[in-house]
This record gives structure tokens, C-alpha cells and sequence, in this order.
């Protein structure tokens, strides 16, 4: 298939990207870098020693004789260039990872905000009216997130895969209906995710987009098959306060002997999903799309839930670490239960990597190996949800003796 991969220069679009290619497709990168430039504006920079992008795409090219095409495009703004690509292009196939992500960079302040908000819905919106202009027959798959269903809205019920089935009463008795799930986001970055399923919802109904909406989980692990074929692949390992996820971070922390950083009591329950699986569950969605005139399809793309305190004693049983327990900048209930349901992935075929397979090998093959990168002074989480929360002080600031 032509698939254009929005995003492909981020840590989930990249490895994506290869994967796809070297499956036979032919893959063309859209992406204007902004990711990069925010790691300039933090003065942070991923774990990894991440390439430039033409750097990125020779190396590709010399291990898999494959190209890549890419242009440095902001959906969100150029929306002519945009059209004119999906014109001349004609993807079969078009995945959207191209977003601002991160939920404590979306509320470190009103211009955070308000960037993640205009970035991230208008480029969405973008897409879809360009598919309508340009009449483009694309099967559509975007990262959603299983933050827009929120956490612990209800309870111990199984979190269902986007539609929840509800009874309307009406004088003439209940009318049985099913509706996208209520949202609860809990950050300004989630809340795009809930305004992007409304879009979705209108343009597969008026206009038949044929639309897949992951809501994916925490994604965690660094390489896949293909970025581990050269150094000059290598995949982005996020591990700041603001971009660096749970799961990486404690893996992050524990190779360099810093305190895994436990927010609150670690009761909050997530999901997760390792990197080499995201990159199936793209394959799988974008080969099995919803018909013309149907709803979105939503999957859930997890494959475990976890208990945040659970991931830290994990963690530290396997490498000796220890547990900080830190005032949590975050508005988040202390605990919450997580069912997910994932079986259409399951039925589609997905083999899950579980984190007993992956955990060891990643601390020791990625975060021991770049130990030496990490800035110690950017581990802490410090954007807060409110004005005037807590946050801990730095809890190392140099580098522990081997
Ligand atoms: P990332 O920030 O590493 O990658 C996003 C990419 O999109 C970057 O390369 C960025 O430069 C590009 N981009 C952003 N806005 C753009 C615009 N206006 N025009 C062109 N390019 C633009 O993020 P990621 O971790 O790879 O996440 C990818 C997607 O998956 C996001 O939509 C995210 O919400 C979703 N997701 C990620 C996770 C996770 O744990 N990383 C979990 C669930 C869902
Ligand atoms: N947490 C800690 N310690 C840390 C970092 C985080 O206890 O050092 C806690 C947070 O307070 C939170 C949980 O871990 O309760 C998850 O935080 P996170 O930063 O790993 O994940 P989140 O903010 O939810 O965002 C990430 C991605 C986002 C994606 C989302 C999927 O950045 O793009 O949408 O995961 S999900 O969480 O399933 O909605």
C-alpha cells in the first residue's frame, strides 16, 4: 500500500515507519520536526542519540535497499501543501501520529496549552477536510488514547472499545442506543483526544471517511526490529518530566541508581503496550478498515494494565533500586481500577510482548548504555495540573559511582 505516516519522525511514528516499509509498503513521512524543537525550547534531549532525519532515511536506504520519502510539512497550518500532497501521493493508507502528546507539557502553561489544543485539533481537522477536497480513498488509523474513557468512571466494569450501550428512557419505554463512550479526560492534551473522536464521528457520517481510532496506552520499550538494525536508527527514549513516560522513566531511573519517582501512592492503574506491538497493531488496522458509511472503528491498543506502585516494586526487585514517593503535580484520583477490553486486536491477531519478556533487556541494552546522556537536573516532574502545587526538589545531582 501508499501510506503517508503523520508523525514519523516521533518515538512511535519512526519505528512505525521502518516497519512498514520493510513489510513491503510504500511509506512517505510527513512532519515538521516540531517534537525536536521542543526538546531545543526544554533544554532536554532523548536518552538515545536520536539521527536527523536525512540521516535517518540513508541509513534505511543502505540497510534495506528501501526509500522513504518525507516533507517537513506543520499540518496544522499548511493546509494547501497538505492537499496538494494527498493529490499527488494517493495514499491507500494514512496513519496520524502527528500530535503534541505530551499530558504535563499540554498544562505547564496557558501557552503550552493553548498550543496542544490549536496544534493538535487542527491538525486532525486538516486531514479529514483534505480527504474530502481531495476525494483520496485513504483508510485512516489514528492514536487516540484510553485517557479520553478517563480512570475509574466505572469502577470495576471492563472499559468497552469505544462504544458503550445505553437505555434512553422515553415515554413509550427504554430505547436501547450506543454512544461513544462519556469522556473524561483528565489533562488539556487528553481533551484533544475527546474533540478528535467527535470529528471523526461527523466525517464518517456525512462524508464516509472509513476511520480507525486507536486508544492506545502508555507505550514503553525503545527499539524494534528495524531501528536496532543500525545505531543510526535508533529509536527516541523520552525520560524528562514532561515527555518521559512511567514505565521508560522507572527504567530510565533505576539504570542510573536515581529513586524511581512514585507519584502519590503509585495507585493509579494504566495500560500499557510495548513499542514492537504498536507497531503490529498499525499494520492490523490499517489492513482490516471499517467499510464506507460505518461509524469509526475503535480498538483498544493495550496489551496489560498495571498498578504504577507495582511497575516501581517490579522494577526495583529486578535492579535494587529505590522507591521515592513524591507529591504528585498531577490532578489524578490516588487509585483507580482498570479493566480494558482488547479482544478485537486479539482476534485480529496481535501476539502480545509482556513485560517479563522485555523489562531486563531494556534497562540493561538502552538505559545503562546511554546512562551518560541523562541531565539529572530534568528527572523530576515539575508541570503542575493547578498554580501552587507541590513538587519535589532534585533528588540526585550527580551521577552515582559505578
Ligand atoms: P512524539 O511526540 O514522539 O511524535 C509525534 C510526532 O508528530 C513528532 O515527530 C512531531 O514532530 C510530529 N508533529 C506534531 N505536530 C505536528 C504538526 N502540526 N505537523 C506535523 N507534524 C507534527 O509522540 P509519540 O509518542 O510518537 O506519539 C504519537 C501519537 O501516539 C500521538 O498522537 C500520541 O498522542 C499517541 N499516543 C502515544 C503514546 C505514548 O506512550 N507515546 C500512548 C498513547 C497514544
Ligand atoms: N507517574 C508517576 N511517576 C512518574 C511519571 C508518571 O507516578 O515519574 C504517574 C502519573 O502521575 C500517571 C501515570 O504515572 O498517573 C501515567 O503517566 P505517564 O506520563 O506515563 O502517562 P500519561 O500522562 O497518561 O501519557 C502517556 C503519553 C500519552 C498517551 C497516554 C496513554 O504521554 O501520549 O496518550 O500515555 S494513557 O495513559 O493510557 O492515556
Amino acid at each position: 500500500m501508499r501510506v503517508l505516516v503523520l508523525g514519523g519522525d516521533g518515538f512511535c511514528g519512526w519505528p512505525t515507519s521502518l516497519y512498514l516499509s520493510d513489510r513491503g509498503h510504500e511509506v512517505t513521512i510527513l512532519d515538521n520536526l516540531s517534537r525536536r524543537k521542543i526538546d531545543i525550547d526544554l533544554e532536554v534531549d532523548s536518552l538515545t542519540p536520536i539521527a536527523a532525519m536525512g540521516e535517518r532515511l540513508r541509513a534505511w536506504r543502505e540497510v534495506s535497499g528501501r526509500e522513504i520519502g518525507f516533507v517537513n510539512i506543520d499540518l496544522a497550518t499548511e493546509y494547501d501543501r497538505l492537499a496538494a500532497i494527498l493529490r499527488e501521493l494517493r495514499p491507500e493508507a494514512i496513519v496520524h501520529f502527528a500530535e503534541q502528546r505530551a499530558a504535563p507539557y499540554s498544562m505547564r502553561s496557558e501557552k503550552t496549552k493553548r498550543y496542544t489544543v490549536d496544534n493538535n485539533v487542527r491538525a486532525t481537522h486538516n486531514l479529514l477536510a483534505a480527504i474530502v477536497d481531495t476525494g483520496v480513498d485513504a483508510a485512516i488509523a489514528h492514536l487516540g488514547t484510553m485517557g479520553v474513557y478517563g480512570y475509574g468512571w466505572s469502577g470495576s466494569a471492563p472499559i468497552p472499545e469505544g462504544y458503550l450501550t445505553v437505555k434512553v428512557p422515553t415515554p413509550d419505554g427504554d430505547l436501547e442506543r450506543e454512544i461513544l463512550h462519556p469522556a473524561n479526560p483528565g489533562s488539556v492534551y487528553h481533551m484533544t483526544k475527546t474533540l478528535d473522536q467527535l470529528l471523526f464521528a461527523f466525517y464518517a457520517k456525512n462524508d464516509g471517511l472509513r476511520i480507525t481510532d486507536l486508544h492506545q496506552g502508555i507505550v514503553w520499550g525503545t527499539q524494534t526490529d528495524q531501528t536496532a538494525r543500525d545505531e543510526r536508527l535508533i529509536n527516541r527514549f523520552d525520560y524528562d518530566g514532561d515527555y518521559g513516560t512511567v514505565l521508560n522513566r522507572f527504567l530510565m531511573q533505576a539504570a542510573i541508581g536515581h529513586p524511581l519517582t512514585v507519584h502519590g501512592t503509585g495507585g493509579q492503574t494504566r495500560a500499557f503496550i510495548h513499542i514492537k506491538d504498536t507497531v503490529r497493531c498499525i499494520e492490523i488496522a490499517i489492513g482490516n478498515p471499517p467499510q464506507a458509511g460505518s461509524r469509526p472503528m475503535v480498538l483498544n491498543q493495550i496489551t496489560e494494565t498495571h498498578r504504577v506502585l507495582d511497575l516501581a516494586k517490579l522494577i526495583s526487585d529486578i535492579t535494587g533500586a529505590d522507591i521515592a514517593y513524591l507529591p504528585n503535580p498531577r490532578v489524578e484520583a490516588e487509585e483507580n481500577e482498570l479493566i480494558v477490553r482488547n479482544d478485537q486486536f486479539l482476534a485480529l491477531g496481535l501476539e502480545p510482548t509482556t513485560l517479563s519478556e522485555g523489562l531486563l533487556g531494556e534497562v540493561k541494552e538502552i538505559a545503562t548504555k546511554y546512562a551518560s546522556r541523562a541531565d539529572l537536573r530534568k528527572i523530576i516532574a515539575r508541570s503542575v495540573w493547578k498554580v501552587g502545587m507541590q513538587t519535589s526538589g532534585d533528588l540526585m545531582t550527580s551521577p552515582k559511582e559505578a
